[in-house]
């Protein structure tokens, strides 16, 4: 691939006030671009050291000037050269005062010096670009720059370190001998020998399938892990549902009262639990009304319910059953929810034997799994068996251990459910007896479809779309 030249810019830290606030220049250029806006302090340095003359990873005290040579701010100023900094180009950054001000007035004394400004993701598609990181590690970095939580981090830490290029990278070599031997076999028939081959193939391919499905089944626990389970409590109106989202938020974020149509608008707040976060979305509680702003409300909550991981369904045992509940089993399923008995400090009207009942009127597949929990929001009761039984229901056995790679993107996902469609080919090829060209087509597709995670495989448009999520300055 084409190395990029142009020398490129942007602020590479937060855009609110600050301690210290970075402004990176990459390319070419860098050193000679910051050499024409920056004054060493100290007279004798100013007259003779330049930038582009100091030694690499160094840094260095001064000032950044306007062309009225007017003090635009006190910096520090560190230079790596090329190859050794995070893009491979000679590197400067502009170790600013935090002011989003300050920062965007000395990024544009830097533009000015035939520098442009760098696209999101830029700095990291140009270390991909000039082989410093594999397309999956750039990948992580951004995981990384994104995560949450702790579980997301290590993951993004381990796949930045490299674990998942270098699975893919020893199954890609150990495919391409089998090519190579298969390739060679059917032009050299004398010196090679296919016979019993076919079966030693099918070993081969059923190890390196395991491991790729490992991979896989590690994305749906990684996504969840990742972006946080999204969880919507569901109920009638005036059950609870509000007082819940704030307990667990353990802030006043809804508004609470006695009245039955309170909540009207999706209230979303992340909630984090045992390092593991929740999307918790507070709605509108479930029943036919009249009212055309709850009605909407309404609306909402069923159509969250549809595409919920998780949903708490918040039953009043002060008051009984009916028709609402009714409605509202008929938008959960078995796997996917907890059944809150909440007001349980109150005269129960309603005992869980009642809401099982109903549940089996309503047919609902696998219904008498529903994990029923009693819980009271006023007192606190029953959130740590509701904890407890969350993490149970995603990720009791799922979670692996530290030293396993875990996906958690999809674009990769999606690749090795592809690689394993190819194995798939070849063992089908194999069993049907087909002649051994056969079996380099799919794995040579499977070859090039493991290349693609790392990048070694992939067009200039899928590298430019991954790099355009990136956020600016990275
Ligand atoms: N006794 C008792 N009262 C509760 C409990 N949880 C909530 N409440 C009260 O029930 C009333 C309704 O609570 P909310 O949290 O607003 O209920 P909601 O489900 O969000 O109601 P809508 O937004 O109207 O659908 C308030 O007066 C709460 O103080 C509980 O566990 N015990
Ligand atoms: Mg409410």
């Amino acid at each position: 691939m084409r190395m990029e030249t142009e020398t490129i810019a942007a602020i590479a830290t937060g855009m609110t006030e600050a301690g210290i606030g970075i402004v990176r220049v990459s390319g070419d250029d860098a050193m000679n671009a910051v050499d024409s806006i920056f004054k060493f302090s100290g007279e004798k340095k100013q007259l003779s050291k330049q930038l582009s003359s100091v030694r690499s990873h160094t840094i260095h005290h001064g000032y950044i000037v306007d062309e009225n040579e007017e003090i635009l701010d006190e910096v520090m100023v560190t230079v790596m050269k090329a190859p050794n900094s995070y893009t491979g180009e000679n590197t400067v950054e502009i170790n600013c005062h935090g002011g989003p001000f300050v920062l965007r007035r000395v990024l544009e004394e830097v533009l000015k010096k035939n520098v442009r400004l760098a696209e999101p993701g830029e700095f990291t598609k140009r270390a991909f670009l000039n082989g410093k990181m594999d397309l999956s590690r750039a990948e992580a970095v951004m995981d990384l720059i994104q995560s949450r939580n702790e579980w997301a981090r290590k993951a993004s830490v381990k796949q930045l370190r490299g674990s998942l290029a270098e699975i893919i990278k020893r199954e890609r070599s150990e495919i391409i001998n089998e090519i190579a031997f298969i390739e060679s076999a059917l032009d050299d028939p004398e010196n090679y020998s296919l016979v019993g081959y076919p079966e030693k193939l099918f070993g081969k391919v059923e190890n390196w399938e395991k491991e790729i499905k490992q991979l896989i089944d590690s994305a749906d626990c990684g996504r969840l892990l990742k972006e946080g389970i999204d969880t919507v409590i569901l109920g009638k109106p005036n059950v609870g549902k509000s007082s819940l989202l704030n307990l667990m938020t353990g802030e006043d974020r809804a508004i609470v009262t006695e009245m039955a149509g309170t909540t009207r608008d999706v209230l979303q707040e992340s909630v984090l639990l045992h390092g593991i976060s929740l999307n918790l979305m507070d709605t509108a509680g479930i029943r036919s009304t009249e009212d055309a702003v709850e009605k909407i409300g309404v609306k909402k909550a069923r159509n969250l319910a549809k595409n919920a991981d998780l949903i708490l369904y918040v039953v009043d045992v002060s008051v009984p059953l009916d028709e609402n509940d009714r409605e509202i089993l008929s938008l959960i399923s078995s796997e996917n929810t907890i059944l809150l008995l909440n007001k349980s400090d109150l005269n129960a009207m309603v005992e869980e034997k009642d809401i099982r009942e109903m549940i089996a009127e309503a047919n609902l597949p696998q219904g008498d799994h529903i994990c029923v929990i009693k819980t009271c929001t006023l007192n606190h009761t029953g959130m740590e068996e509701l904890e407890q039984k969350i993490l149970e229901m995603f990720f009791l056995g799922k979670i692996r251990n530290d030293d396993e790679v875990t996906i958690t993107n999809l674009r990769h996902k999606e690749a090795l459910e592809d690689v394993c469609f190819s194995f798939n080919n070849v063992k089908k090829s194999i069993e049907d007896q087909l002649p051994e060209d056969f079996f380099s087509i799919d794995l040579m597709g499977a070859y090039a479809t493991l290349g693609t995670v790392i990048g070694e495989e992939v067009g200039e448009d899928l590298v430019n779309e991954i790099f355009s999520k990136f956020c600016m300055g990275k």
